[in-house]
């Protein structure tokens, strides 16, 4: 074994000391793919459990985010057991002295229920399936709807700000402490000229309402269970007050491109019209009368918004140096941002047609 994975076995060790529980036979495997955090499955002879050191950095607010994930998960659990959540909710687990996470050394741990025989996807199969999943993410908005939002701590910032993204990407243009500028001057270029778009996406979120959202409804945070039906909402690291449109946006940069989000081949890319009629049409029939008619209108602007909004993220990271996004290989951001801005340009080239689907 080397040292690195030594260390971690001697701290994973340490953080399950403090819980309840016999780890003394436990197997360990690395679960999903998730870019922020180290997450792994733990079998026991007993039961199985999630363990996860969360990302110190971009969570510094990590005694929060798990109290927020356990205001959530007891309130989620009551709507469940009056019969107004069909889904599943994995527990945290708390330790030995009450805490929902644990600091080993300088990270955090926590550890969470595994939902047995459960496991993600990485793309929606077919449109059936597009629609089960956007009313699984509209089941949990709905759940949340009487959640006092203001007993949520805000976790990151301004995380959806189109105007804060783009000034985030501004430094990094400016900085370019990697040397990495000249080499995507196009596309940065082309997020800029965005100009027109991005004010629109202002003036529409300053009158649409909040509510509790996910703010990360990718594919991959949504359990699924036999005959691939989801069974439970996970990752609720980023669950803040904030509007539909980004959960809507979120679940189409996900669901609706033939590619994955770092797929090289970009000029290969197609939208997937049926699967946005789908998410579309089960993601509002799912609100009934709980979503405006403004709040409707804005789910295209959601459609055009994450594509985007990712896009420059990625590419603000690729030019800072991939310090926030987990990378595999080479310009792994760079390919993700030109992937998520292909996409962008898709749903805008769509409009017309994505309008005319959601009627
Ligand atoms: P990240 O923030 O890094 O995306 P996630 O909370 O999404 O971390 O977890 C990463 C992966 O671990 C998920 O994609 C899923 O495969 C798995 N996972 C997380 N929580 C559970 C759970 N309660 N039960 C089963 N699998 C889980
Ligand atoms: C990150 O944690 P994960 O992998 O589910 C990111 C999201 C991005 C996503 C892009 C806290 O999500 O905002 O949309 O990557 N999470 C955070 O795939 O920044
Ligand atoms: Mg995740």
């Amino acid at each position: 074994m080397d040292n690195k994975k030594a260390s971690l076995h001697k701290d994973i060790d340490t953080v399950l000391n403090n819980y309840h529980f016999d780890f003394s036979k436990t197997e360990i495997e690395v679960l999903g793919n998730g870019h922020i955090n180290n997450t792994y499955k733990l079998t026991t002879p007993e039961a199985e459990f999630v363990l996860q050191q969360i990302n110190h950095d971009i969570f510094p607010k990590t005694v929060e985010l798990s109290g927020n994930a356990q205001k959530i998960n007891t309130h989620l659990l009551k709507q469940q057991q009056q019969g107004n959540y069909p889904l599943s909710v994995p527990q945290q687990i708390l330790t030995k002295s009450g805490e929902t996470c644990i600091k080993v050394g300088a990270n955090y741990w926590r550890l969470m229920e595994f939902i047995s025989n459960s496991y993600t996807l990485e793309e929606v199969k077919s449109p059936e399936q597009a629609g089960l999943v956007a009313t699984a993410f509209a089941n949990f908005s709905c759940a949340l709807s009487d959640f006092p939002a203001k007993d949520i701590a805000v976790i990151i910032e301004d995380f959806h700000e189109i105007g804060f993204r783009m000034r985030q990407l501004r430094e990094a243009v400016a900085d370019d402490n990697c040397n990495r500028l000249s080499a995507c001057q196009d596309l940065v270029d082309f997020c800029f000229a965005q100009q027109g778009f991005i004010e629109h996406v202002v003036d529409i979120s300053k009158k649409l309402p909040l509510h509790v959202t996910h703010n990360d409804t990718k594919i991959n945070n949504l359990l699924f269970t036999n005959g691939d039906t989801p069974c439970a909402v996970i990752d609720l690291d980023t669950c803040m007050p904030g509007l539909l449109m980004h959960d809507f946006g979120d679940m189409v940069r996900t669901c609706c491109s033939n590619l994955a989000e770092d797929d090289t081949s970009s000029e290969k890319m197609v939208l997937k019209l049926d699967i946005f009629e789908a998410l579309i049409t089960n993601y509002q029939n799912a609100f009934a009368d709980k979503m405006t008619a403004l709040e409707k209108d804005s789910l295209i602007v959601g459609a055009k918004l994450l594509p985007f909004i990712i896009g420059t993220r990625f590419l603000t990271d690729h030019l800072n140096g991939d310090n926030y996004f987990h990378v595999s290989r080479e310009n792994h951001n760079l390919d993700r941002a030109k992937s998520q801005i292909q996409l962008f340009t898709l749903v805008c080239e769509a409009e017309p047609t994505l309008v005319a689907l959601a009627k």
